[in-house]
């Protein structure tokens, strides 16, 4: 039978694109039958009884909201709700940041994490002179390169996992950012490195800011996870508020998807920090003025309720004291359940180390786990993660983690011998 057609779209224009592999193996975990299923695919906070989890603190805002007899559903400014934007440029710059003190930040809010690098990237696209190449680490969060690549910036990785110590290649990281061309931007992960679980040291960071400067790169960084690495949030913020410290022009995608457990809200924002200098109030004015167009065009203004219970909570001490609290009840448990996976292989005695699950910090980690053995354990355990052998450690719980020790020994056993 001849086929008839009637699109300009043909497959030659737009070939059949694989399917997200994260959001892929979210839905094949959800289609799973087998009782003892676990994901430890995506990085969303589970709670002991591997369900999602409401912060206490986030449900107490939603109450104040929902009570609030002059809420409305007007739309939001362009740059969105000033009262989130600048507790949220407090949040991750220090409230005593000299960025804000001298008025060169700006701030606008995006649709989450992800919204936020594609404002940057899109800025960057558009105004810096020169088209610099981006520079990842290897590897990194994979939307990193569709974002990048979506608005046109070359693109190119610089070291950062060692396979053979499962740590970080940070001899290999400098040099690369040390043979960038000067005014590369380099994209840097503030803190609980995705999908590594790897971050830099204090005293690494120092001499990551030192080659950069002589460079005169721009860092653009990656904050998906403040106050998820140490249960800290001044802590997880030190790095980036070291660079703003040292006077570099910068720009960081702030999400607050993990830390409030707001992900389908999308709650984020972008924040553009100018150098020190005579000028720098007008610097930040223009690119203000010119962030604001590129938002307009493309959403708008951005969604406002996440945005609300965010800043009900950051602009409240005692609401703020809480959210603090939370935090440390979601790290906490992340981090026993570190010692309690690591523990397990270990008593296994499951063939190699496995020291650097509890070395590594945040949401991840790396395993170390080959494309093999990670089929194996979907198709023989039920046990979904990435290909690349990450695990999010948020689906490990009490119940579970003996399960998930159990079948990681007999795949590695099966598979080293
Ligand atoms: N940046 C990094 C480094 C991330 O890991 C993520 C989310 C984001 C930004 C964006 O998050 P947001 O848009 O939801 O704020 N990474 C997840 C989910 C948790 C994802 O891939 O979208 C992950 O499992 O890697």
């Amino acid at each position: 039978m001849s086929q008839s057609t009637s699109t300009s779209f043909s497959a030659d224009a737009v070939p059949k694109a694989p399917e997200d592999p994260l959001f892929g193996l979210m839905a094949a975990y959800r289609k799973d039958t087998d009782e003892r299923k676990v994901d430890l695919g995506i990085g969303a906070y589970r709670d002991d009884n591997a369900k999602p989890w409401v912060l206490p603190v986030v449900k107490k805002a939603d109450d104040i909201l929902r009570n609030d007899p002059a809420l409305n559903h007007e739309y939001l400014p362009i740059a969105g709700l000033s009262e989130f934007t600048s507790a949220a440029a407090r949040l991750i710059l220090g409230a005593d940041s000299p960025a804000i003190a001298e008025n060169r930040t700006c701030s606008l809010q995006t649709v989450s994490g992800t919204g936020a690098v594609h404002l940057g990237a899109l800025f960057l696209a558009r105004f810096y002179p020169g088209k610099p190449t981006v520079y990842f680490s290897n590897p990194t969060w994979a939307n990193h390169n569709q974002i990048f690549s979506n608005v046109h910036l070359p693109i190119a990785t610089y070291p950062y996992f060692s396979k053979s110590t499962k740590g970080l290649d940070w001899e290999g990281m400098k040099q690369a950012v040390t043979d960038a061309p000067e005014h590369s931007i380099i994209l840097l992960h503030a803190c609980a490195h995705n999908p590594t679980g790897v971050d830099l040291t204090k005293a690494q960071w120092k001499e990551l800011a030192s080659v950069m400067k002589q460079n005169s790169h721009f860092p653009f960084f990656d904050c998906a996870y403040q106050g998820f690495a140490s249960g800290d949030l001044a802590k997880d913020a030190w790095a980036l508020r070291y660079f703003v410290e040292q006077g570099f022009e910068l720009c960081v995608a702030q999400s607050f998807a993990k830390n409030f457990g707001l992900y389908g809200e999308r709650a984020g924002c972008f924040h553009f920090v100018t150098g020190p200098g005579t000028d720098s109030q007008n610097t930040i004015t223009r690119i203000a003025s010119q962030l604001a167009i590129l938002q307009r065009s493309e959403i708008s203004n951005p969604p406002a309720y996440g945005a609300r219970i965010a800043s009900l909570v950051l602009n409240d001490q005692a609401l703020f004291a809480e959210w603090e609290e939370n935090l440390r009840t979601m790290s906490g448990r992340i981090i026993s359940m570190r010692t309690a996976l690591r523990g397990k292989l270990e008593e296994l005695k499951t063939p190699g180390t496995w020291n650097h699950i509890t070395d590594q910090i945040g949401m991840f980690s790396f395993t170390g786990l080959s494309e093999k053995q990670v089929l194996q354990l979907r198709e023989t355990a039920h046990i979904y993660m990435t290909k690349n052998g990450r695990i999010s450690m948020a689906g490990l719980n009490t119940r579970n983690v003996e399960y998930v020790a159990k079948a990681i020994d007999k795949v590695v056993k099966e598979t080293s011998s």
